[in-house]
């Protein structure tokens, strides 16, 4: 029989379907990709030679965890706790995790995710890599729920929103989810944001759109395995193959855009959803957008959800930014 959480998954699911291939431009949303083998394939992203961000935010921590941490534990501030919004793994944050037991025996980690397998395996990883780390899962959607953080005694909360998360996120999401996150901080606690940059001189649109749209078709199946997802959950007879992989730069909205275009005109049912469905040649599907920032309105940003901005870090080729502000 299958669990309560896997039944409510499959009705937001039907749901999600339902209201977003009955309109028009079709749209699903990007959750939708994050099933098991859509992770793994995410997984495989990031490590591509075309997709930068990853490996080089890595490379902006690794170079700067320390200063980070200390700017943080600057003023007065003995200790520290480390938070983090949509965890994941939480592969990267080791960096910083470890730079901060350099500055004090025990550190309390915070993660909140929307995947219990994910929190499980970072917990279980995490705690057992770095002595003196103390993991406290927290299993909640943080882009809708509130969430509640724990401060020990006397410390500062190091909040941490990396891997340009927020580029999924529409402006007014990301202004939601910065400002529900600025409720749970104090004066003097941090954020760390990490962000993936729009074109610039030293940045071009090529790259950008090459990072979404990689020789080997890691991306496509990654896109197309939404569909795949919709068959098996609810039984719908999709034929992924039938769909072209789209990831198309908008300028006005600053952010790549990722879609699934019918290569011929055909019909699908979702029979869970008592749906049928035609799309024409050339109809899309728009399954995600990544929004790119300016350091304008990074700032713009900040300052409508309440932090100051006190240092950004960079890349070399000015690629990716990590910034951070303060409650
Ligand atoms: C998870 N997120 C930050 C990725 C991004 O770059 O927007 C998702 C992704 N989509 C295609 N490639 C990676």
């Amino acid at each position: 029989m299958p669990t309560a959480e896997a039944v409510s998954t499959t009705q937001a699911v039907a749901l999600a379907a339902s209201a977003g291939l009955t309109v028009t431009p079709r749209t699903l949303p990007p959750w939708l990709f994050y099933d098991e083998s859509g992770s793994h394939l995410f997984e495989q992203i990031t490590a591509l030679p075309e997709y930068y961000l990853t490996r080089t935010e890595r490379a902006i921590f690794q170079a700067n965890a320390r200063e980070i941490i200390s700017s943080v534990l600057a003023e007065n501030a003995e200790h520290l706790t480390i938070a983090e919004l949509g965890a994941g793994t939480a592969t990267k944050t080791g960096i910083l995790l470890r730079a901060a037991i350099a500055r004090q025996p025990e550190l309390l980690y915070q993660p909140i995710d929307v995947s219990q397998t994910c929190l499980d395996e970072a917990t279980e990883l995490l705690e057992r890599a770095i002595p003196g780390l103390l993991v406290r899962p927290q299993l909640a959607n943080y882009t809708t729920e509130p969430i509640s953080l724990e401060r020990p005694e006397g410390a500062r909360i190091l909040a941490l929103y990396i891997g340009s998360s927020i580029g999924n996120f529409s402006p007014e999401e990301a202004q939601a989810i910065l400002a529900n996150l600025r409720a749970q901080l104090q004066p003097g606690d941090v954020i760390l944001l990490g962000t993936d940059l729009a074109p610039s001189p030293a940045k071009s649109i090529a790259t950008l759109l090459a990072a979404y749209d990689d020789a080997a078709g890691v991306t496509a199946a990654f896109n197309r395995n939404i569909l795949t997802r919709l068959n098996r959950d609810l039984d719908a007879d999709f034929r992924p193959e039938c769909f072209r992989h789209v990831a198309r730069w908008s300028a006005i909205e600053s952010r790549i855009e990722m879609h699934l275009e019918s290569q011929h005109r055909q019909t699908v049912h979702l029979r869970a959803c008592d749906l049928t469905i035609t799309f024409e040649q050339g109809e899309t599907i728009h399954t995600e957008n990544s929004y790119k920032f300016t350091q304008p309105a990074l700032a713009e940003l900040f300052k409508t959800t309440g932090y100051t901005p006190t240092k950004t870090y960079h890349d070399e080729k000015n690629l990716f930014a990590v910034t951070l502000a303060t409650a």
